[in-house]
């Protein structure tokens, strides 16, 4: 009985100076381990700002976002009321009262940001969906009541999310086989090809797909190897025709021979694009004469600029 007692005794003994070596020796591993650490990021849809916590050991929040609006919630979707530029400031509060902030200065300056999903287009040869997209976003161009030679393309619209550029065309199609969508995708004209439609489209990538073909396009990229812009060009077969670089909804019949489709490139196709990027779209006949070219020359015959589409 007695050597029961004492080697429970012992036990107890061993067992409380674990407890106190292991407090001793966690304890200001614990301290260094538990600090708090703010940090965040954010996603900006138009002026609709979707925050998102990436802080260590918080146990609260306390957030400002430069406009006098403040919100304790971790993660926090505020709207704010110009397109400018806000200082945002995350502090957290940890353990013991530590507390850790973060600034970010939140730039909507550009107003060009929308959410991606608010952009699609369901290529059914029901062309209603087009008047959901955001102004912001939509780019359209329609032939020039002076035009007379160039009036294949009558209406073109492009606009664009993460996986897709989308495109409505409206075109003569007695006068329609080939389309050609000129793509600047880096927004500037120091930079591909120098077109001879546009004045301001330096275009890296040409998509050619011919109706006859359902819009199969063959995809040429830009070699800017024998000089910047210039007349010094050479366009590469990226991919051989009949590629998946194009997807349509069915053509549909209008009067007066006119004809309706809408499409989309995939973006994965054109690497690269930047989120502000110029179009130009041009036609020929069956017999590969010009004869359609949106945005139209100006009316004293001069170029006129190409279409700038937004992207995500
Ligand atoms: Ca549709
Ligand atoms: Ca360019």
């Amino acid at each position: 009985m007695k050597n029961i007692v004492l080697i429970s005794k012992s036990i107890l003994l061993i067992f409380i100076s674990l407890i106190i070596s292991s407090c001793s020796e966690d304890e200001p591993a614990q301290i260094a381990l538990y600090l708090p650490v703010a940090n965040f990021s954010y996603e900006a849809f138009e002026k609709k700002v979707v925050f998102t916590d990436k802080s260590e050991n918080a146990d609260s929040y306390y957030w400002t976002f430069g406009d006098g609006e403040t919100s304790t919630e971790q993660n926090p979707t505020h709207f704010f009321k110009a397109n400018k530029k806000y200082s945002v400031e995350l502090t957290i509060r940890g353990e013991r009262g530590k507390t850790s902030s973060k600034k970010m200065s939140v730039d909507l300056s550009d107003g060009s940001t929308t959410d991606p999903e608010d952009v699609n287009i369901t290529l059914d040869g029901d062309f209603s969906d087009w008047a959901a997209v955001p102004a912001s976003m939509l780019a359209s161009s329609s032939v020039a009541s002076y035009v007379t030679d160039l009036v294949a393309l009558k209406q073109v619209k492009l606009c664009g999310n993460d996986n897709y550029v989308f495109f409505y065309v409206k075109a003569d199609a007695t006068k329609f086989n080939v389309i050609q969508f000129y793509i600047d995708k880096d927004n500037s004209n120091e930079t591909g090809f120098l077109g001879w439609y546009w004045t301001n489209i330096g275009s890296e990538f040409l998509l050619e797909a011919a109706k006859s073909d359902d819009l199969a396009p063959t995809v040429f990229e830009y070699d800017d190897a024998n000089g910047k812009g210039g007349t010094e060009w050479a366009w590469i077969e990226r991919y051989k025709p009949a590629s998946k670089a194009i997807e349509i909804s069915k053509f549909v019949a209008g009067e007066n021979n006119i004809v309706e489709v809408e499409g989309r490139i995939i973006r994965s196709y054109v690497p690269e694009l930047g989120r502000t990027v110029k179009m130009g779209v041009s036609a020929m006949d069956a017999n590969w004469a010009s004869s359609g070219l949106l945005p139209s020359k100006l009316e004293d015959g001069s170029l006129n600029n190409a279409m700038t589409v937004k992207l995500p």
